[in-house]
């Protein structure tokens, strides 16, 4: 009886667990070399795949005691970055974090970001709650661009 009604949990609770992994498609995920106490941007692409919208909450990171979501905004002639509180994903749409644009930033880097290294980063979903994506370390001075695929 006990087995039996265990079996029964574990059916029911598996098709929730694997929907919250995969509507959610994070690919690109990069930065940039950058020195030990600076700051550093992050940069990678969410699709929603799925019917419900999600949005993205924190990131956070053993590499920076800090990290914001920020995005960049026109004063001017003049592009300045802004935080923001979060960072929508609705459903069935592709949202891009790209140098100029919505981006995750990282306050005071805790040690030197060494080009070729990966970086860990905890990203936290309202819905698909915490998704760690390993950052590919690129040189300085990159730009978005097709680097792979
Ligand atoms: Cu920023």
């Amino acid at each position: 009886m006990t087995t039996r009604r265990m079996l029964i949990a574990a059916a029911l609770a598996t098709p929730l667990a694997a929907q919250a992994q995969t509507t959610l498609q994070i690919t690109q995920p990069w930065t940039r070399a950058a020195r030990a106490g600076g700051q550093g941007a992050g940069y990678l692409t969410i699709r929603n795949a799925g019917a419900e919208a999600d949005r993205l909450l924190s990131a956070s990171s053993p590499a920076a005691p800090r990290m914001e979501l920020h995005t960049h905004i026109r004063e001017g002639d003049v592009m300045r970055m802004r935080p923001v509180n979060d960072i929508p994903v609705p459903a069935g749409q592709t949202v891009q974090l790209q140098p100029s644009g919505l981006h995750l930033m990282f306050i005071g880097l805790s040690d030197e970001l060494r080009q070729g290294s990966t970086i860990p980063v905890t990203l936290v979903f309202e819905r698909a709650g915490a998704v760690t994506v390993q950052l590919e370390v690129r040189a300085a001075g990159a730009r978005a661009g097709h680097h792979g695929h």
